[in-house]
């Protein structure tokens, strides 16, 4: 291994992994499978007299990508942290090409770069926001709403997200509950910002009953076809006219840039937990707003520490769409932050240091059900 960056960067004294069970407020239906709790894997990192947190988004089960909360846990301690902390002072702007041999893993690759930065922008008194070039102070959002067992109690959730302020609606979306869900709620809300998720579920032979959904002005149909699949979008985007946002197929800036020459799609989701970290997601966020290309904010059920960091992304000037960045009581009964409330559709931007946010300590030992630290030898 080469020494990269050493001396310059962050002292780190000790990492903390640990994991937390948290209940929905709700079960969270996909085409993937229901959500009714997260296992969330957090990172503490402690040095230079500031700790930093960073949030892994996989799930428990490897059903929305291949990566899933026990693997990135092992990848994070078997072979990220070792890598990372060989290199004594590493910057959170080493991390990516530190652990770039390390093949895939984006979701455990992220979380350890949060924390990092996190720790990192906390010692030099910045905010996320103001570090990666925010040029708003509050975003606005957008609500996804998982699939229902029925009509009737899609137009009762939806009429609640409305009532509450969100500024757009999304709908989860399957073979078989797809165009009745959308007509309805389009018929009961015929001005509201509109659009679909997918998750994958489709597959090309499916193009002209996709095109059925082109009659209910939607924003997006948000990853159709499987995600390895960017030619098949291409061909579906000339068949569909409604247009067509990549979330699980864009991995890195190098992917969106291919899917955006061959057209494959003209929207972006950007999760940086997807990606590889914030500073993968801002390159994506820079590449599109050269090309012109619109992009929002994904979300992955974070908790209060992904969400702030994912709140002060989306306040870069290129995120036009409003966001699946929803406030806490979305989510969760009670957060491991201060809650991140609605206000008239919005999310303010934390100005405070780093995620700008405090851990509530005595929230998260109620929670925790594994914690493992791992002291760096000086
Ligand atoms: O595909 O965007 C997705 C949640 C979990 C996994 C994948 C997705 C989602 C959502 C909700 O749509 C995002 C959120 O509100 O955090
Ligand atoms: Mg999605």
């Amino acid at each position: 291994m080469s020494t990269i960056g050493a001396g310059d960067g962050l002292h780190v004294e000790a990492v903390e992994l640990v994991r937390i069970r948290i209940p929905l407020v709700t079960p969270f239906r996909t085409s993937f499978g229901t959500q009714t709790e997260r296992d969330v894997l957090l990172l503490r990192v402690i040095g230079d007299g500031v700790e930093g947190w960073g949030e892994c988004v996989a799930f428990d089960e490897p059903l929305y990508s291949s990566e899933y909360v026990a693997g990135a846990h092992r990848v994070i301690e078997d072979h990220l942290l070792p890598r990372l902390l060989a290199q004594k002072g590493a910057r959170a702007e080493d991390i990516a090409r530190i652990l770039q041999p390390i093949k895939g893993h984006n979701m455990a690759k992220a979380a350890v770069e949060m924390a990092w930065l996190d720790a990192q922008l906390r010692a030099e008194g910045q905010s996320f926001g103001e570090y990666l070039g925010a040029t708003r102070t509050a975003v606005d959002c957008g609500v996804s709403v998982g699939i229902m067992d029925g009509i009737p109690r899609l137009l009762e959730a939806v009429s609640a997200y409305i009532d509450q302020g969100y500024r757009r609606i999304k709908l989860k979306i399957e073979p078989g509950n797809d165009i009745e869900p959308v007509r309805a709620v389009r018929e009961r809300f015929p001005d509201i910002a509109l659009q679909v998720d997918a998750n994958t579920a489709y597959t090309l032979a499916d193009a002209e009953h996709l095109a059925r959904l082109d009659e209910y002005n939607l924003l997006l149909i948000e990853q159709p076809l499987p995600e390895e699949l960017l030619v098949a979008n291409a061909q579906l985007s000339k068949i569909v006219k409604t247009p067509i946002c990549l979330d699980e197929s864009i991995t890195s800036a190098a992917v969106a840039a291919e899917a955006l020459d061959i057209k494959a799609c003209s929207i972006i989701n950007i999760k940086a937990g997807r990606v590889g970290g914030y500073l993968e997601a801002k390159r994506i966020h820079d590449l599109c707003a050269e090309r012109g290309i619109a992009v929002w904010c994904g979300g992955m059920l974070e908790t209060g520490i992904g969400r702030a960091a994912n709140v002060a992304l989306a306040a870069l000037p290129n995120f036009t769409l409003p966001g699946d960045t929803s406030a806490s009581d979305r989510y969760y009964r009670q957060d491991i932050t201060p809650p991140f409330v609605l206000d008239d559709g919005r999310l303010p931007v934390p100005t405070g240091p780093g995620i700008g946010v405090e851990v509530l300590a005595d929230v998260l030992d109620g929670l925790v059900t594994s914690r493992q630290l791992v002291e760096v030898s000086r």
